[in-house]
């Protein structure tokens, strides 16, 4: 039993950030958000309900997927994460975390997955605590069961520079949404700040060399951002880009 009674199943820091998978940033920041104390453990895809991180467990309910986990805590907790928001920014909002999660996600995946180098220094470590012997194939594997995602998703159908210019666009959109504003919606941090953190530091950390990286480097405000979001949810965290 854990000394807060809310356990977030997670993955592990990585890649130069916080957690190896922007799902699971998006819930631990909201959680932080709505001052809700929480255990980390980690855990891998296969022991999720629904076979992907993040989910919680908060009093033995089990709870999966990040945005019905914001949901479950926004409701027992009466906590709104939004709050302040009228109903057009709270559209915005969540047409911004489409982007973010159903589009630009995915190029991130591709570059870091199928990009034969960077999956080299990154996920086929995953394999590393694996017997000797069968590393080669659970890497293989693990990057053949992304390709099939990324195929069924669409992006994996397209050519390297196709994916690098859609991701590109979406980069571009979210610098020009996020303006000169400190966060997304204004002045303060808002539940899709949540999201765009995590997606964004998986893009700019200098772990990987991607194009998307690139393409987020030549916007100043996207890289101020999550230095800012960095600070105030992971002060303890050495983010060096
Ligand atoms: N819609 C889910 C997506 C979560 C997700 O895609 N998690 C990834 C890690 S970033 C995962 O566990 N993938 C494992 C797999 O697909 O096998 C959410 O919002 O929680």
């Amino acid at each position: 039993m854990s000394s807060s009674s809310i356990t977030l199943y997670a993955s592990r820091a990585g890649f130069g950030i916080t957690d190896t998978s922007p799902f699971v940033i998006k819930t631990e920041v909201q959680l932080k958000m709505a001052g809700l104390a929480y255990d980390r453990a980690s855990a891998i895809p296969p022991q999720a309900p629904n076979g992907k991180l993040p989910f919680i467990n908060d009093h033995d309910e089990v709870v999966s997927d990040s945005t019905f986990i914001r949901a479950h805590i926004e409701q027992k907790y009466e906590v709104d994460l939004d709050e302040g928001l009228d109903t057009r920014k709270r559209a915005e909002s969540w047409a911004i975390e489409r982007l973010l999660e159903d589009h630009l996600y995915f190029a991130m995946v591709w570059f870091r997955w199928i990009d034969p180098e960077n999956f080299a220094k990154g996920p086929a470590h995953f394999a590393d605590s694996a017997p000797e012997a069968d590393r080669a194939q659970l890497r293989h594997d693990l990057q053949a069961r992304k390709a099939v995602e990324l195929h069924a998703q669409g992006l994996g159908r397209k050519t390297p520079p196709q994916i690098a210019e859609l991701g590109k666009r979406s980069i571009d959109a979210l610098s020009q949404l996020l303006g000169d504003k400190s966060y997304f919606m204004g002045d303060s941090p808002s539940g899709v700040d949540a999201t765009a953190f995590g997606v964004l530091a998986a893009v700019l950390t200098p772990f990987f060399d991607t194009p998307l990286r690139q393409a987020a480097e030549r916007h100043p405000n996207l890289a101020a951002y999550v230095d800012r979001m960095m600070r105030r949810y992971y002060p303890e965290h050495a983010w060096n880009p």
